[in-house]
């Protein structure tokens, strides 16, 4: 077919391994002799990175001669796991390189397992954007992504004594998927102050002048598209000194360590990613990296788009850029600078166009993940920005006072800046204000920003403003990668490997929801997943566990919105109750593993508690002879995209149990689904659409609703709060000491019991073991059980970040897919 790839694949398995050859000895100076896993592995990505490079230039070239819409989704953080499985699969001859390396005496699996994972994100929001960039390739759309070259990615977390311990995350010693593009270099300005000067025509003109100046180097990496040539690209800025800024007079005049000193200075700007998710900080770096990214970006696109020779009222036409939350809000504020300070645009003309540019999407409803920069901090580090951040305030205040005359406090209530001490910026207004849409990435998600955080810019500019897109994954990445058979199966039964370009094909799977083969094959699928996980389990925690028994899995950031503590509670009811029964009675119960994942923010003291409690109950329930396989409890260290794809296809059940409301959207409720786990749930983010899409038979539900989250903890705070006996039960035996020493722990309780309780665990738990009694019975049913998950999985199509990026198309950004022609 024309879409299939043009450029020449390997000529069969020799082929490839003449091009692993030829790396090995060439391109790594390296002999076959001494070839190990490591060289194997350098040398399968260069060979398939030479296929990528020549579809990511046509492609480039392409959609430069179209001169067609381009969308930049400006995120700081792109969580893209490993490339090379996705880059095989993505161009196709996977099973070339499997028979090739085989020959050369490797096994595929343990090739793809030397790559170090591009870990440039804290959770779902850095995850979500690299589905996006898979889909927006895979889909044809004329997209790049815009981001930071982090030398360190989010830490790596070590257990030790069942503490977590942070080490850095150094993974640039080999990366074949970037390139530098030394000759592609932004000068990047600091600090400074403003002065105002009349041009000829008697107009004054503010000029932003001193300061220090940082050089921004770009670094590119293909994305490629599944089953088709387009590829598109990364772009992630590394900063170094400008070229001025490495002093040769100090070097020479013996001050040669100071003037190393500002090197590194402007090298620590992209040095690390912030490790904080959902937990604001207000750091002077974090601003900086911030600025940085973003100017660099934004000069970026505007030399692009003067290359073009249109006027400036086309850019709108040319551009779409996407801000992935505020993070980038300063882009709005770059951008509004450049035409009025750089290309003398009036101040109206240029709004105009930067808002129609602009859509900024939200995350998060929790106050502390909301950005604020405090005015003085944005005054001395970007004095400019900060006059340009007053107008748009200014002029924006005075268009509601024309609507809502006389109403001082609404002024108050939506000003860009907080009148506090010190004055702060609140970043999320600024973004609503500069941008054309925004949007929640679940129903009800986007349902709450508009009656909560943002309800007064409702009333504002009207409901049309405000729209939701709810999250999608990869199929690619999630169902064929990270679970091969089951992807195998299901081509078997739809006819074709069609259903990874549009879900909506799953369906065609219910046909054979009671065909007995079909049943038999999922079944073994699914075992063989739990049979590879506890081999990961053994070998990473040493603990033994049974592939039989029921795999219950919560795995993600540890935050207390999240509720591990109600996970972990419940786990200790569980073993409280086992510890109670009679042998005749444990002969019933069902065998489970209770498995936890999850990085603590290094600052987040309470997340550590609850990873120190975990570790603790593992000690003593996993060597409690009386107990044996009937609970297990373990803690996998250092959660992150590659060992998700191992974690995924293997569990029967999985943990989505925020309080209602909090929880934004969620994306792994939808991996574990769609690869035919079930899950327990909370009605919160995309657990209600994902019931509503599969059926409430298929999913387990429990807990308060977010429209009574109010008065609960309105009723914690002011009337009596009486804490479920049965937690009660679980404090006690955590306070006498049965998991280590109980001081370390008393936190975790008296948040819950004495400090109001604020994510409502006490509210919730009662209804959450009844419902874990119901998945205990139901997964005895294992026929039962059986149905509901290849149901489930067969409804699954709408979760696709396919449907969800050609929503983002058509309802934000306005572009069209451009397809490479047909070969002559
Ligand atoms: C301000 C800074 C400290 C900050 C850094 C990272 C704030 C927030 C974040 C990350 C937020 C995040 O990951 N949010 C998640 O986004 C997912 C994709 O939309 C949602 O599925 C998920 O519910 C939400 O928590």
């Amino acid at each position: 077919a024309w879409t299939k790839h043009q450029i020449k694949p390997f000529t069969g398995q020799d082929g490839f391994e003449n091009e692993v050859v030829r790396h090995v000895e060439t391109t790594l100076a390296r002999s076959m002799f001494n070839c190990d896993e490591s060289a194997a592995y350098a040398a399968t990505s260069l060979a398939f990175r030479d296929r990528l490079i020549l579809e990511w230039n046509k492609t480039q070239q392409r959609q430069t001669f179209a001169d067609s819409k381009r969308v930049y989704y400006l995120s700081l953080e792109f969580l893209m796991g490993r490339a090379l499985d996705n880059a095989m699969l993505n161009i196709g001859q996977k099973d070339v390189a499997k028979s090739g390396l085989s020959e050369l005496g490797f096994r595929i699996e343990d090739i793809i397992d030397q790559e170090h994972d591009a870990a440039l994100g804290n959770g779902g929001l850095g995850r979500l954007a690299a589905c996006f960039l898979d889909s927006l390739a895979s889909l044809n759309y004329p997209a790049w992504g815009y981001g930071l070259r982090y030398r360190y990615g989010i830490f790596k977390q070590e257990i030790i004594d069942g503490y977590q311990v942070e080490v850095p995350d150094y993974w640039l010693d080999f990366n074949p998927w970037e390139f530098p593009r030394h000759d592609v270099t932004v000068d990047i300005q600091f600090y400074g102050n403003v002065t105002k000067s009349q041009d000829d025509s008697g107009k004054t003109r503010a000029h932003w002048e001193g300061g220090d100046h940082v050089t921004a180097i770009a670094y590119d990496v293909p994305i490629p598209g599944y089953d088709t040539p387009s590829t598109n690209n990364l772009r992630l800025w590394s900063s170094k000194a400008a070229s001025g800024e490495f002093d040769f007079q100090k070097f020479n005049s013996g001050e040669y360590e100071s003037s190393v000193a500002d090197q590194q200075r402007a090298e620590t700007i992209s040095a690390v990613l912030y490790p904080n998710d959902n937990l604001e900080r207000g750091k002077e770096l974090r601003l900086k990296q911030q600025y940085f990214w973003v100017a660099a970006s934004l000069h970026d696109i505007v030399r692009r788009f003067k290359k073009s020779k249109r006027p400036w009222s086309e850019f709108p036409d040319q551009v779409a850029i996407q801000l992935n939350d505020t993070h980038p809000t300063l882009a709005i504020v770059e951008l509004q600078r450049i035409f009025i300070d750089i290309e003398g645009l009036a101040w109206d003309e240029a709004w105009n166009i930067v808002t129609q540019t602009f859509g900024y999407t939200n995350h998060t409803v929790l106050p502390e993940a909301l950005e604020k920069w405090s005015v003085p901090l944005i005054q001395n580090l970007l004095p400019r920005h900060l006059q340009i951040i007053y107008d748009i305030n200014l002029f924006f205040l005075q268009s509601v006072e024309k609507e809502h005359p006389g109403d001082r406090e609404l002024l108050g209530r939506v000003s860009i800046i907080e009148e506090s001490q010190p004055k702060m910026v609140r970043m999320a207004y600024l973004a609503i204000v500069g941008s054309h849409k925004v949007n929640g990435v679940a129903e009800l998600h986007s349902d709450l920003i508009k009656t909560t955080i943002f309800k007064d810019f409702v009333e504002i500019y009207g409901p049309d403003k405000f729209t939701n897109v709810t999250n999608g994954i990869t199929p690619r990445r999630w169902l064929h990668q990270a679970n091969p058979r089951l992807s195998e199966l299901i081509a078997s039964k739809t006819g074709s490997y069609n259903f990874l370009k549009d879900l909506t094909e799953l369906n065609k799977i219910e046909l054979y929801v009671n065909d007995a083969d079909f049943r038999k094959e999922w079944q073994e699928i699914k075992y063989a997943n739990k049979v590879r996980l506890a081999k990961h389990i053994k070998n990473s925690t040493g603990v033994t566990v049974n592939p039989a028994a029921l795999f219950d899995v919560q795995v993600k950031r540890i935050h207390e919105y999240k509720r591990q503590q109600l996970n972990i509670f419940g786990t200790i009811h569980r073993y409280l109750t086992l510890k109670a029964m009679s042998p005749e009675e444990r002969k019933k119960a069902q065998p489970r593993v209770t498995i936890f994942g999850g990085k603590a923010a290094p600052g987040y003291w309470m997340a550590k508690q609850i990873i120190h409690l975990v570790n603790n109950v593992g000690a003593v329930v996993n060597k409690d002879e009386e107990i044996g396989d009937l609970l297990k409890v373990v803690f996998l260290e250092d959660y992150n995209v590659s060992k998700a794809e191992i974690i995924t296809p293997a569990s029967d059940i999985s943990e989505h149990i925020s309080t209602a409301g909090t929880e934004a959207s969620g994306t792994s409720n939808m991996k574990f689904v769609l690869n035919g786990g079930l899950i327990v749930g909370t009605c919160d983010g995309a657990n209600i659409e994902i019931t509503r899409e599969i059926g409430e038979d298929n999913i387990f539900l429990f807990g308060n609703l977010a429209e009574d989250v109010e008065d609960l903890r309105h009723a914690h705070t002011y009337g009596s709060h009486s804490i479920d006996p049965d937690l009660n039960k679980v404090f006690k035996a955590i306070e006498d000491g049965v998991f280590g020493q109980p001081h370390d722990f008393l936190a975790l309780i008296s948040a819950v019991r004495d400090h109001g309780d604020y994510y409502l665990v006490s509210d919730d738990f009662h209804s959450y073991i009844e419902t874990h009694t119901v998945i205990d019975e139901a997964y005895k049913n294992q026929e039962q059980w059986l149905t509901k998950a290849i149901t489930a999985v067969s409804r699954m199509g709408f979760f696709s970040s396919d449907r969800c990026i050609n929503e983002y198309a058509e309802e934000i950004w306005n572009i069209e897919p451009l397809k490479a022609d047909k070969p002559e």
